[in-house]
């Protein structure tokens, strides 16, 4: 069957929040435990997801990929190492085809305006990538085919020939999103060649009743075709022992979990070329109208960006990708985990010159206003818009987004909770006690650092506090615990908040010159040590306050010293860093989401499905209806949309399977009268004998209803 072959001011103090203080200190603790010397990495390579070039960025990837992976490759190069951030467009694949097919222009017409529209966006926002590049490039089809041809002329291939429906009018062998027809399942009649989107299950083109091609409507034929496979099941050795034993403690354990399930459900070859047009282009000898699976090649994106980024620095990129002191983390989302974990570390060992990932610290989905983000129902926050309607306010999002990021489950975004954040956090802790410490220092000292010669005990204990956050921030970074490394971020600047409400030195400033001295002094260190400590999560905000403290970039380790703003240092002139979230601002913001919805609702507006053919009464008289009742139900395991039904029809009780689970929940069914069709032929339904039909009704809006009779019936009641 398989073929070998030749794969980041007097204003009101804010309360101190001991909760957080005593995180702190559990925090300093976990330090402590997680300071274990690892292995030190002469360079990382970190890459992030490489968003579709079909449509804009939206706050769920942002937080999923984009900011964690920005806060993490901004610490590292706070910590003077030798790091690289990756990312780019991903261009190839079916979504883009169908949508230039859709819009009437061409791929790369598609292709370039999301590309540009995507980079320009993470610029302005202030995500640090050092090359942004893009799979449609010729280096990155020379790498892609590279690698295929390697691994071909190694023998590491299977092919083998297979009949697929084609599509005669087009002359195209067509992907499964290219064809459409009736679920063999739940009858709904524009199920997908891949997926039934109505009851969920998942389905291949053969399954489908009355198949149709999305190019010309007509009905496909079958016809062979060869493609070429990565043998997935001979690596399963290689992925136990790498992941189930030498990762399982390191990696996350929504990671490690998904990769275990897969693994442990058996590996199959995966088809790594496809019948398009759209991509790059198989490099083997008569393979004309083939190009490699969008999976195969968008990952090794990665290396042909790093080797674009290579020469535009006239530097090598080998080491990048093949030093085994090379660390290499791919920040993703959950559904791109079994892409990063299994598939394309395979590509990369069978290949075997290159290092495999030494963690995927992969994000959960982030949720919006409680309700899934959505691309086609424009439910999201787009990030182009926000940049247009927050200006300058980049810091506030991407504090927020890390702050709930949907680090080990699902997380949800609201607009209140932006608002809250900004105004409490950011403006009444970090706003507060740097512009109070700028402004204080500017009245009594004209803007010159003053001594800190005689500290108290209490001043002496805060700067020994001080300079406790930055290996507690740099352990939590270190180990992918982006909200923890913030929190405690956030503790540094309550420390200060608190010590200077507390000391109230505008009280004493006649009485006790000496002591003002000590206290405005403190404040600044702890100013400058945030200006460190700030930028990987506020670059922005942290710029600003180094150009306030008239320093210029220091590195993560000078925010451990405790004195980084001498004596008679000149500061500038104090600026506000953040500004009042106002209501209106977020009812807009709430309207826009709103008004997104109704849309939906006028678009989702029942649209009542067109009459059939004419039919005879004859064609009626045929099917049998019957009165009946259910005596049981139960969910059918490993779907989410069938139910198993006992039935009794007056002339027997009998089963049958529906795909109503998402609609009827199987405790409220029993005993519930229905009307069902007992002359249909017995299906087997997975795995399970369906002896009938339930009569539905589909109003579209809130999906399936049973038809029954006004009156209760005796089962078995023909109706005619
Ligand atoms: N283009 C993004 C996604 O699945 C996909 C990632 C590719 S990373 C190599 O949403
Ligand atoms: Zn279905």
């Amino acid at each position: 069957m398989w073929q070998k072959t030749g794969l980041t001011y007097p204003i009101k103090p804010q309360i101190f929040n001991f909760a957080c203080f005593k995180k702190s200190l559990l925090n300093q603790h976990m330090a402590e435990q997680n300071s274990k010397p690892c292995k030190k990495f002469k360079r990382y390579t970190v890459t992030s997801a490489l968003p579709y070039a079909n449509g804009p960025i939206h706050i769920g990837h942002l937080a999923g990929v984009y900011v964690p992976a920005d806060i993490y490759v901004r610490y590292l190069r706070l910590k003077g190492e030798d790091v690289i951030s990756i990312c780019g467009s991903d261009e190839h694949g079916v979504p883009i085809t169908i949508q230039a097919r859709n819009e009437g222009v061409t791929p790369q017409e598609i292709v370039d305006k999301y590309h540009n529209m995507n980079k320009r966006s993470f610029e302005d926002f202030g995500i640090s990538f050092d090359i942004y590049s893009r799979t449609s490039m010729e280096l990155h089809h020379k790498t892609a085919s590279g690698i295929f041809r390697k691994l071909y002329d190694e023998g590491k291939l299977l092919k083998q020939d297979t009949q697929q429906y084609y599509d005669e009018e087009n002359r195209q062998f067509l992907a499964d999103r290219y064809i459409t027809g009736t679920c063999p399942v739940c009858n709904y009649e524009k199920a997908y060649g891949d997926q039934c989107e109505s009851c969920g299950s998942s389905l291949s083109p053969t399954e489908l009743k009355n198949p149709r091609s999305m190019l010309s409507g007509n009905k496909p034929v079958m016809k062979k075709t060869r493609h070429w496979y990565i043998p997935l099941d001979q690596y399963e050795p290689m992925l136990k022992q790498w992941i189930l034993e030498k990762n399982k403690n390191k990696w996350k354990s929504n990671v490690y979990g998904q990769c275990k399930s897969w693994i442990e459900s058996g590996l199959k070859p995966r088809a790594v070329t496809r019948d398009l047009k759209w991509g790059v282009k198989v490099p083997i000898e008569n393979t004309e109208g083939k190009v490699l699976y969008v999976w195969f090649d968008a990952p090794i994106g990665y290396i042909s960006a790093t080797r674009q980024w290579a020469e535009m620095n006239d530097t090598d990129w080998k080491p990048y990708w093949k030093d085994k002191d090379t660390k290499l983390v791919h920040f993703i989302g959950k559904d791109n985990i079994v892409f990063h974990c299994i598939i394309f570390p395979v590509i990369l060992y069978a290949e075997g010159t290159y290092v495999l990932p030494d963690n995927v610290p992969a994000n959960e989905f982030l949720n919006l206003e409680g309700d899934k983000i959505s691309t086609s129902r424009n439910w999201a926050v787009w990030l182009h818009e926000y940049l247009k309607e927050f200006p300058g306010k980049q810091d506030v999002m991407k504090y927020v987004l890390c702050a709930a990021a949907p680090e080990t489950k699902d997380n949800d975004f609201t607009w209140k909770d932006f608002q809250a954040r900004n105004n409490n956090e950011l403006l009444a802790i970090y706003g507060n006690f740097v512009n109070r410490t700028m402004v204080l220092t500017q009245k009594y000292y004209n803007g010159i650092v003053p001594s800190g010669s005689k500290p108290s005990e209490k001043e002496t204990e805060i700067i020994k506090q001080m300079t406790g956050f930055a290996d507690r921030i740099g352990s939590s970074l270190e180990n992918y615990r982006f909200r923890e490394a913030l929190s405690e971020m956030m503790n540094l600047a309550r420390l200060g908040n608190k010590y200077l409400t507390d000391a109230e030195p505008w009280k004493i400033h006649k009485t006790d010159p000496q002591k003002v001295e000590n206290i405005l002094n403190r404040c600044l260190q702890i100013c400058a040590v945030l200006s460190v400590l700030s930028e990987p999560f506020l670059p922005f905000t942290a710029g600003k306050l180094k150009k306030m403290l008239n320093i210029s970039q220091m590195n993560w380790d000078t925010a451990k010293k405790e004195v980084i703003l001498p004596q008679g240092h000149k500061l500038n002139k104090p600026q506000l860093l953040f500004e009042k979230i106002e209501d209106k601002q977020v009812e807009a913001q709430l309207k826009k989401l709103c008004d997104a919805k109704q849309a939906n609702l006028e678009n989702e507006k029942p649209n009542i499905e067109s009459i059939k053919p004419d039919a005879t009464f004859d064609d009626f008289s045929k099917l049998d209806l019957r009165t009946a009742t259910i005596l049981k139900a139960e969910k059918v395991s490993k779907t989410k949309k069938l139910l198993k039904l006992q039935v009794d029809t007056g002339l027997d009780v009998r089963t049958i399977v529906a795909g109503i689970a998402e609609y009827y929940k199987p405790e409220e069914l029993e005993g519930k009268k229905i009307v069902v069709i007992v002359n249909l032929k017995p299906r087997n339904i997975r795995g399970i004998t369906s002896g009938g039909m339930l009569l539905m009704a589909n109003d579209n809006k809130e999906g399936l209803k049973f038809v029954t009779t006004d009156k209760s019936c005796e089962n078995g009641s023909v109706i005619t």
